[in-house]
């Protein structure tokens, strides 16, 4: 919908691989504004939050272990559809199944190391931008190319 947020987070591999700088720069160029940043190892019980919807699975531990294993980089992003549309760009779940030119399709061959998280719905990103950002390090800022961006 009309300017909404996302939670997009560069997980161990992205940031290992190298590829934080190139991750925010397509979210940048399309012309999303950067909103939330930081760098950090999650601890265990935010993962277990943060990925409550998979408990009991069979990937669920090897997830978290994988996961918690290095630092992340957590972003909030805002614009129009940004939620459907950052989930466009980042490609489908299986980085196999998805199509050169996005994210998990450039640099990725496997589930369980596709470099990249962002929330799947409206209720998915209130819920995890509410778990790792507290309200003040969310930025309310004005993009001053607003208006070449948007019509
Ligand atoms: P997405 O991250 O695209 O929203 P998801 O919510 O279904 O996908 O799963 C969360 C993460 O769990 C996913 O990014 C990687 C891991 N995962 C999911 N299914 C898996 C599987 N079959 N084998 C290994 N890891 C899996
Ligand atoms: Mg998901």
């Amino acid at each position: 919908g009309a300017s909404e947020r996302t939670f997009i987070m560069i997980k161990p591999d992205g940031v290992q691989r190298g590829v934080v700088g190139d991750i925010i720069r397509r979210f940048e160029q399309r012309g999303y504004k950067l909103v939330a940043l930081k760098m950090l190892q999650a601890p265990k019980t935010l993962l277990e939050s943060h990925y409550e919807e998979h408990k009991g699975k069979k990937f669920y531990e090897p997830l978290l272990e994988y996961i918690g294993s290095g630092p992340v980089v957590a972003t909030v992003w805002e614009g129009t559809n940004v939620i459907t549309v950052g989930r466009k760009m980042l490609g489908a779940t299986d980085p196999a199944k998805s199509e050169p030119g996005t994210i998990r399709g450039d640099f990725g061959i496997v589930t369980g190391r596709n470099i990249v998280h962002g929330s799947d719905s409206e209720s998915a990103a209130k819920r995890e931008i509410g778990l790792w950002f507290r309200p003040e390090e969310v930025s309310d800022w004005k993009h001053t190319a607003e208006q070449w961006i948007y019509e």
